[in-house]
């Protein structure tokens, strides 16, 4: 088998950064964090844009083949709603898209930026034109959610990254900004709440907070899993992306990690931006073994990367932690 560096699994596309703010038919100051999904043929990305103001909305572009001539919305498609939605007050963020076979919808996980922090609302649509919103369904500080596409000995999964606050119990520091995993019947009554995979410590690429970045992904092998992590360092944090692997009967059972990360800040436009050195994806469109990864680069733009599924899934078998 052909050896594989981590930093060569991802393959970062030509014409980066794919859409930027100048791009947009009305004025704002970024696009960044899209999630994506294919809709009627197209590659559809409802992107996270925010406003000369601060505040975030979300704008669906559509393009044929996923790389270029994206048509975006003249308007934004999901504006915050904080009459009906208090929670959405500051801002509605970084959405991740599944589409659900068995309601034929697409179910919208995004961040609600409220008064009380960011936590996780559901929406779901059927075209991304109309939306029905469903409120809040993890309380703050909560965010980086996204559904399975299928239920689980009959409940829906999703994982979740809520933030604990850090003590000390027993001399072991507790808390922190760990990656969860709940279950629910309906989409709305959500428990059985278990910690999936926690932020590493020390000098760890991933050591300070980690959360879900695209929805999992379902392979052969197992719900394929890609996550950010953040180090902090003296001069900021850094952003960086490993993988996982689910079971894909249980999905509580995490097969493998990546010891390293896979995708990282390098190129210009993902080490200077509104917030430096961030690659942030929510989303990523599989057609046979081809990925497209679309991520958001230091909070100013969007970009795309490629992999082969094969390839990761190959990596991880041979370079993960396997706890199952
Ligand atoms: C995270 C999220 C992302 C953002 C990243 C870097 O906490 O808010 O939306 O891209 O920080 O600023």
């Amino acid at each position: 088998m052909e050896r594989i560096h981590s930093g060569d699994l991802f393959q970062r596309h030509p014409d980066n950064p794919i859409i930027t703010g100048a791009d947009l038919p009305y004025p704002a100051n970024t696009v960044f964090n899209a999630a994506a999904t294919k809709v009627a043929g197209d590659t559809l990305l409802l992107m996270r844009v925010e406003d000369r103001r601060g505040l975030s909305h979300l704008t669906a572009a559509r393009s044929r083949d996923g790389i270029s001539d994206w048509r975006i919305d003249p308007a934004p498609t999901i504006m915050p709603d904080p009459e009906s939605h208090p929670e959405e007050l500051w801002g509605i963020e970084d959405p991740r898209i599944t589409y659900l076979e068995e309601r034929d919808e697409y179910a919208v996980a995004y961040t609600a930026y409220s008064e009380d922090g960011p936590l996780v609302s559901l929406a779901t649509t059927t075209d991304f034109r109309s939306f029905e919103r469903h409120g809040p369904i993890m309380p703050p500080e909560d965010k980086d959610a996204a559904l399975f596409p299928v239920r689980f000995r009959g409940r829906w999964a999703m994982i979740h990254r809520p933030i604990i606050s850090t003590v000390t119990i027993g001399g072991h520091p507790a808390g922190g900004a760990h990656i969860w995993i709940s279950f629910s019947p309906d989409l709305k009554h959500w428990g059985d709440h278990r910690m999936l995979i926690a932020a590493r410590r020390g000098a760890w690429w991933d050591a300070n907070k980690i959360g879900l970045s695209p929805p999992p992904l379902r392979t052969d092998r197992g719900w394929l899993i890609l996550y950010h992590g953040v180090r902090t360092t003296a001069s900021g944090s850094i952003y960086r992306l490993g993988l996982a692997l689910l079971d894909l009967e249980d999905p509580c059972n995490v097969i493998a990690r990546s010891d390293e990360w896979v995708f990282a800040p390098e190129k210009d436009y993902e080490l200077s931006g509104d917030v430096d050195k961030v690659v942030f994806p929510c989303g990523w469109v599989a057609e046979g073994d081809e990925l497209r990864l679309y991520y958001g680069a230091a909070d100013a733009c969007m970009a795309l990367a490629t992999a082969k599924i094969s390839v990761l899934l190959d990596w991880l078998t041979r370079h993960g932690i396997h706890s199952g």
